[in-house]
Parts: structure tokens; C-alpha cells; sequence
């Protein structure tokens, strides 16, 4: 018989925002293993606690409730043009789904990032936790499968590493498996819209240690403007004064290139966003036929992003959430924006939410960037 992994220690989080009560993830994922550096920005354990028992990665539940679900896609469907909010492209068949874009040949942002964080992890951890004391905590926003962070984890040997994610099904078994190849880091996993969250859930585990953000896959990407700012700054807040903030941004290239890696010639994409349609079926009693829609993805120059929305193919009527929502033919249903920045582009949306830019990695082809951030007032 084969031994049983360790269980996930699964709670209710002490400190619950307001609105958001404990419900169950949606979503079945894997970790991966990345390859690790081995260079010790803080020293291995010895300083620290000694470890004396194997850890299991803990698990706290902040997933939105499914009232705040259907309040977010009613508000979603009122607007002109319909736009969800884009983490609810990432139920258990949608995070599947993402990892397989991942995957594709035209779209090389997260094989070029997570190459870029191997090849320079050493690097990123000193840089990241310079003049840092005690050893600090790192949290990693939007975590998904837990595939980039290993390198980080091995150079920094922080106290701690917190992951926070939408996806409970996906965060429980990656936490897990993290934990495995990570014995000395407590894991600790909070399920989240992290775009929604006021502070972290106060445990013992973040008490009394500094903490480093870790923002990867230009998901920033698919805020606005206004909205991206508002998230640096939420950043801030929960990482509190002093901290800084390691992140990584996709940046505008050729429009040939930008299209493909959104419209794969598998069709991942597309599944991507229609799995949208039937999330909605599923989850707020929709009766959207996806047959009746295309997908489509283009550059807006003028915003430098990526539209991805969902087409009706003809006039038609929809019901979801108790009401009915007809569409005329051609009108569009914006399942995400991919923005894109250049270095000094983001380097002054950053500045506005109150980010120092202090240090910028870039791949070799210069396509994205890594860029270590500081807060602007701490000195
Ligand atoms: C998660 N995020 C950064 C991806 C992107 O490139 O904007 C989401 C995505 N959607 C379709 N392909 C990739």
C-alpha cells in the first residue's frame, strides 16, 4: 500500500473580511517541480527554529461566497460591454486549462518567466531581501500551480511562504507538493480573490516578520489601469511598511506575435473562455449555448492590451441568475484584458501607487520583465 501524503490542515480563517464566508474551491490541479537554485540569501536552518518533524502545508478558506458571485457577474453583465471579473475563468476545468496555454508555442510568457526566475534566483533573493531582518515572509499573489516559485524559495530561505489563491482544489495538492520538496518552509495556503482582500488572516505564521511580495505571470495584465493601481496599492497594505514587492510584467511586442499567443492554433484559448459559459450554466443556473458565440482575441493599440471576449453570433436572448440578458449579433462579452507595459510604462503606474522601481530583470529577447519594487515612503 502506498503511504498516505500528508493531509492538508484545511480552517476557516480567523479574521474573515466581512462578505466573504468559508466555501469549497472549484478547481483539481498538480504542483510541478521546478528545477532549484541553491544559494542562501538567508542562512538554512540553524539560526532559526530547528525542524524537527516533516511539515504539512496549511490551508485557510477565503473563497468568495457564491452571493458575492452572482452580485459580481449581475454588476459584470450590466456593464457596456459585458466584462466579467477574469478569476472566474479559473473553476477546476479553467485552471486545467490555463496550464495547457501555458504550454502552447505561441504563448511563451510563462515558459520565458519561469526560465528567467531559475537563471537568476540567487540574484532576485539577495536583491529581494537586501538589509531585510528577521528573515522575512514570502508571499506569493496569485500562486496557481506553485510552478515558479521554487528557485525563489531555495535562494531566499525565507521564515515562510504564504501563497494566495482563487482555486482551493489547485492550491491544496501544489501547497502539498511544495511543501514535500520544501520541508524547512512552512507552507501555508489562503484561498482568495486577493484583489478583494483588506489585510492577511492574522496567524502565527506572520507574526513579527517582515514580508516580500511575489507577483509573477503578468497577471497584473488583466486589471485596468485604475483597478491595477488600486491593486499595487492593496499590495502595500497587506504586505505592510517597509516591504517590497518582486513582480513580473509582459510587455507590448509585435501584434502578429501578441494575436497568436492568444489565439493558439489548438484552440486552448478559446476553450479558455468558453469554459466561462459554462461556469456560469453550472454555477448561476445560466442557459448560455456556446455554440452560439466565437471567440476572439485582438490588440487594442490604443490601450496597449489584448481583448479576449466571446462573440454572439447572432441576435439572441440568455438567461442567468433569474434574468434574462439578450445580446444583438456581434455584441461582446469581454471574458479579459491582457495590458501590456513597457518597463517605464509600469515603472510610473507602480510610482503612482506608491512603488519605488529599484531593480529590472529582463529575459534575452527582452520581452518581459522581472522588476523588484520598494515602497516609495520606507526609506
Ligand atoms: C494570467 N494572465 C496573465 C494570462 C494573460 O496572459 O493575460 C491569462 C490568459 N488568458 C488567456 N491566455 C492567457
Amino acid at each position: 500500500m502506498l503511504p498516505r501524503p500528508p493531509a492538508d490542515r484545511t480552517v476557516a480563517a480567523p479574521g474573515r473580511p466581512p462578505g466573504l464566508t468559508p466555501n469549497h474551491g472549484e478547481r483539481q490541479g498538480s504542483g510541478t517541480t521546478a528545477p532549484e537554485a541553491d544559494t542562501a540569501a538567508h542562512p538554512p536552518p540553524g539560526d532559526g527554529p530547528a525542524v524537527t518533524a516533516p511539515q504539512t502545508a496549511e490551508l485557510l478558506d477565503l473563497h468568495p461566497a457564491p452571493a458575492d458571485l452572482e452580485r459580481l457577474v449581475l454588476q459584470g453583465m450590466a456593464r457596456q460591454p459585458r466584462q466579467l471579473p477574469a478569476w472566474l475563468l479559473y473553476d477546476a476545468e479553467g485552471s486545467r486549462l490555463f496550464e495547457a496555454i501555458g504550454q502552447q508555442p505561441e504563448y511563451r510568457l510563462t515558459r520565458q518567466e519561469t526560465a528567467l526566475l531559475r537563471e537568476r534566483a540567487s540574484e532576485l533573493a539577495r536583491s529581494l531581501a537586501e538589509g531585510i531582518t528577521p528573515a522575512p515572509v514570502l508571499v506569493e499573489f496569485g500562486a496557481g500551480n506553485l510552478s515558479k516559485v521554487g528557485p525563489l524559495l531555495e535562494a531566499l530561505q525565507p521564515a515562510a511562504y504564504v501563497a494566495l489563491d482563487i482555486s482551493l482544489d489547485q492550491l491544496g495538492p501544489s501547497c502539498r507538493a511544495l511543501q514535500e520538496r520544501h520541508p524547512a518552509v512552512p507552507v501555508l495556503g489562503i484561498c482568495c480573490d486577493y484583489a478583494d482582500l483588506d489585510q492577511l488572516p492574522p496567524h502565527p505564521l506572520l507574526e513579527g516578520r517582515p514580508r516580500l511580495g511575489f507577483y509573477p505571470g503578468s497577471s497584473l495584465g488583466n486589471f485596468d489601469p485604475p483597478q491595477a493601481r488600486a491593486l499595487l496599492s492593496r499590495f502595500a497594505r497587506l504586505l505592510g511598511p517597509g516591504s517590497r514587492l518582486l513582480i513580473g510584467i509582459d510587455q507590448p511586442k509585435a501584434q502578429e506575435r501578441l494575436e497568436a499567443a492568444y489565439n493558439d492554433a489548438a484552440g486552448v484559448s478559446a476553450a479558455f473562455a468558453f469554459n466561462l459559459l459554462r461556469r456560469l450554466n453550472r454555477e448561476l443556473a445560466g442557459d448560455f449555448d456556446p455554440a452560439a458565440f466565437t471567440y476572439r482575441a485582438h490588440w487594442e493599440a490604443n490601450a496597449n492590451r489584448i481583448a479576449m471576449a466571446l462573440v454572439s453570433r447572432h441576435a439572441q436572448t440568455v438567461t442567468l441568475a433569474g434574468r434574462r440578458w439578450s445580446f444583438t449579433a456581434g455584441e461582446t462579452l469581454i471574458t479579459e484584458y491582457s495590458a501590456k507595459y513597457t518597463p517605464e510604462a509600469f515603472q510610473a503606474l507602480a510610482a503612482e501607487s506608491g512603488w519605488l522601481a529599484i531593480r529590472r530583470w529582463c529575459d534575452g529577447d527582452d520581452d518581459l520583465s522581472l522588476h523588484l519594487l520598494a515602497q516609495a515612503d520606507s526609506g
